[in-house]
């Protein structure tokens, strides 16, 4: 029998199989004027990335125009937005994060 539709139930292994939350894609957009170093502080600061990971990122949403910085449930992913685009508009950059289903 199908696991998406198990709904907890013990099935043949006796063990539980439990429902997955919706994912979220947690995304940086590009824009003209927030420096790159900043934007890698973000990545590395709130999606503990290091150094070289966080620079791939940016310069994927800097040619790219957008990119994916990690893959959350909801409340986790509204948080991240939140805490992100505060930590922006504190520092002046115009820098914006935002969410999507994955
Ligand atoms: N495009 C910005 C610049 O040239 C850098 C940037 C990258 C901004 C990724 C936002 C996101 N300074």
């Amino acid at each position: 029998n199908n696991p998406e539709h198990n709904h907890g139930v013990l099935v043949e292994t006796g063990k539980p199989e439990v429902a997955r939350p919706p994912l979220y894609s947690v995304l940086l957009l590009n824009d003209d004027y927030t420096p790159m170093d900043f934007v890698v502080e973000v990545l590395m600061r709130f999606f503990t990335m290091n150094a070289e990971k966080a620079t791939q990122i940016m310069l994927h949403v800097h040619t790219r125009g957008r990119g994916v910085c990690g893959v959350f449930t909801r409340e986790v992913a509204e948080s991240k937005v939140a805490q992100v685009n505060e930590f922006s508009r504190l520092h002046q950059h115009p820098l914006l994060c935002t969410m999507e289903k994955a």
